[in-house]
C-alpha cells in the first residue's frame, strides 16, 4: 500500500500518527509514504486528481491499484487490515466513545484551526481574511473545554491509558495551528499537559514537526 501525504497537513498527519502509534506498539506492515507537495500545488496536477478527483490529501493507494480517501475511511480500513495495538477501543461502548470524542475534536477543533490558518498565514498562499478567521475560531472555546473536562481526571490520554484515534486528531490539529502561532489550547492547562506529554512520544516525535 502507498500513503500519499504531506508534513504538517492536518489530515494527512493524524493517519501518519496512527500508523507511529501502531508501530511503536511493534506492529509490522508496510505503507510506503509519497509526498505530494502542497505547497507546489501537486495535489491539482494530473496524477493526484486521478487518485482523487477533489485534489485533497491523505489518499491511500491500496494493493488492486485503486484509491481510497478521507482520512477516516482510511485509518478504519488500516485498523482493520492491522488489528494490533488497536487506536479505536476495544469494545462497543469504547468505540463509539472514541468515535464520539474524535468526531467532536475533528469538527470542533481541526477543521476550526485549519479554517483560521488558511485566514491568516496560509501555508498554501491563499489571502488573509480576518472575518472568515474570527468566525472560524468561534467553536473552539466549547470544544476545547469538553476536552480539558475530560482530561481532568489526570489520565494521560484522552481515553486513558492508550492512545486512540482523538490523540492522533487533536495532535495534528494543535501542531497546524503552530503554522500561525495559534494556540488555542494555551490556556487550558490540561489540554497543555496532554499537548506536552503526547509531543514525547516516540510516535509523535517521528511525525510532528512543530
Ligand atoms: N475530509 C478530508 C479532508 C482532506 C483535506 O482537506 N486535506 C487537505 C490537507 S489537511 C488538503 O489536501 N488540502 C489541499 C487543498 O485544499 O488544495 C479528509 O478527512 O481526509
Amino acid at each position: 500500500m502507498k500513503l500519499f501525504v504531506f508534513p504538517v497537513a492536518p489530515n494527512p498527519t493524524r493517519v501518519r500518527l496512527f500508523l507511529a502509534e501502531k508501530r511503536m506498539a511493534g506492529a509490522e506492515f508496510e505503507i510506503e509514504e509519497v509526498r505530494v507537495d502542497l505547497r507546489k500545488q501537486e495535489q491539482r496536477s494530473p496524477e493526484h486528481l486521478a487518485r482523487n478527483p477533489l485534489a485533497k490529501l491523505p489518499v491511500l493507494e491500496l494493493d488492486d491499484g485503486t484509491f481510497l480517501t478521507e482520512s477516516l475511511a482510511i485509518i478504519e480500513y488500516l485498523e482493520e487490515r492491522i488489528p494490533e495495538a488497536p487506536m479505536i477501543g476495544t469494545s462497543a461502548e469504547s468505540r463509539a466513545r472514541t468515535r464520539e470524542l474524535e468526531r467532536l475534536i475533528e469538527m470542533g477543533i481541526l477543521r476550526p484551526i485549519a479554517e483560521f490558518v488558511h485566514a491568516t498565514a496560509s501555508p498554501l498562499g491563499l489571502p488573509p481574511d480576518p472575518a472568515v478567521a474570527e468566525h472560524a475560531r468561534e467553536p473552539l472555546p466549547r470544544h476545547l473545554a469538553i476536552v480539558e473536562d475530560r482530561l481532568a481526571d489526570g489520565r494521560p490520554l484522552l481515553m486513558g491509558e492508550h492512545p486512540t484515534i482523538a490523540d492522533c486528531t487533536l495532535a495534528a490539529a494543535l501542531q497546524f495551528g503552530r503554522v500561525a502561532g495559534f494556540e488555542p489550547a494555551a490556556d487550558h492547562p490540561n489540554l497543555m499537559r496532554w499537548d506536552a506529554a503526547y509531543r514525547e512520544r516516540v510516535s509523535a516525535k517521528r511525525i510532528l514537526v512543530l
